[in-house]
């Protein structure tokens, strides 16, 4: 029997998290024979929902949960986790201006970054989901300066996925046949999903789509899909959102599949151009639990523009936090 896995949720008592914890609890993440610890926080004020949540996990008697502990506390949340998901954030509320949200999210994620280096496992895996996804990254890994920055991550693969998804019905494929799909840059509508080395069992995505359906209805769908799918529900992405969380935190445990790759927003080492230390989408392998920028892609003058409007943004939010990184 392996020994149980402690996996912190936080905005556990959110949308995205209730279906995490279940698909979690059951094995869907991690696997089917590996056992699970859920941690779950969120603030104070929702005891309440974390304790209703707690009855029904308890109620679905699933065989791998080997316990459940719920906190308003970080430090007790990320006390030996191994695999942390940093789901909780602070949404936009009417009238909030983009610097009052990130300065808001930011002091949360400074304090969860504290709490990581203090109490985690060192061997931790951090994915961020809350938004601004990239810059909360930033944050709390400089604000754990005991861990690798390699063990921060942001969400890209919702993005991803939408593209595998879009991609697939366009040329009427399944998604499984679809290789080397990449999202760079940030999680936000500047991200630049990109199809130019996309592969259908070896052969270029590109040679089978006209390039303006490319320029002007799957990038800009891409970049926008939260937006409409925000107004067809009246709420965000979440289901999607959990399974994608699932997704990239699988890949990284697991590695990557041969000939393929995936998104995953992580620390630049410089690659492509992206300033060092920004918290970028790349194309990544993973192997033995490492993930590694793929290198050496042509980047043409249409993807170089895209690109450095994404690092643009993402090191103008950096510098709205600047106080908090240190
Ligand atoms: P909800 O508003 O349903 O849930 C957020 C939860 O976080 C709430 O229960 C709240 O009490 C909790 N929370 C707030 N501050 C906290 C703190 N300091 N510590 C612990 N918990 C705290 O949001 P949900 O729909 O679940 O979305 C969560 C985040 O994911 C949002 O920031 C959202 O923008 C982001 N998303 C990111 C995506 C990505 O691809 N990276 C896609 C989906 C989603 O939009």
């Amino acid at each position: 029997m392996k020994q149980p896995q402690r996996i912190t949720i936080t905005g556990a008592a959110g949308q995205i998290a209730y279906t995490l914890v279940f698909k979690i609890a059951a094995g869907g993440m991690l696997g089917y024979d590996q056992p699970i610890i859920l941690q779950l926080l969120d603030l104070p004020v929702m005891k309440n929902v974390l304790e209703g949540i707690r009855m029904e996990l308890d109620d679905c008697a699933y065989p791998l949960l080997h316990d459940i502990i719920i906190t308003g506390d970080p430090d007790v949340a990320f006390k030996d986790t191994d695999i942390a998901l940093l789901v909780g954030a602070k949404p936009r509320s009417p009238g909030m201006e983009r610097k009052d949200l990130l300065t808001e999210n930011a002091a949360i994620f400074q304090t969860q970054g504290k709490a990581l280096n203090e109490y985690a496992s060192r061997d931790v895996k951090i994915l961020v989901v809350g938004n601004p996804a990239n810059t909360n990254a930033l944050i709390a890994m400089k604000n754990a300066p005991d861990l690798n920055p390699k063990q921060f991550t942001a969400m890209t693969r919702l993005d991803h996925n939408r593209g595998l998804s879009m991609l697939s019905k366009k040329i009427n494929v399944r998604v499984t046949d679809i290789q080397k799909m990449t999202v760079w840059g940030n999680h936000s509508s500047t991200q630049y999903p990109d199809i130019n080395y996309a592969e259908i069992n070896c052969e270029p995505v590109k040679s089978k789509v006209d390039p303006d359906w490319i320029t002007k209805e799957f990038i800009p769908q891409i970049q926008q899909r939260g937006a409409t799918i925000m107004k067809a529900r009246g709420k965000s992405s979440a289901a999607s959102a959990a399974f994608a969380a699932m997704d990239h935190i699988s890949s990284w445990v697991q590695g990557t599949p041969k000939g393929d790759w995936v998104s995953m927003a992580i620390p630049s080492d410089g690659s492509y151009g992206i300033s060092e230390g920004l918290v970028y989408s790349y194309p990544v392998r993973v192997t033995d639990g490492e993930h590694h920028i793929v290198q050496g892609l042509d980047i043409n003058d249409f993807s170089r523009q895209m690109m450095e409007d994404s690092r643009k943004e993402l090191e103008q939010e950096r510098d709205v936090v600047t106080s908090l990184l240190s």
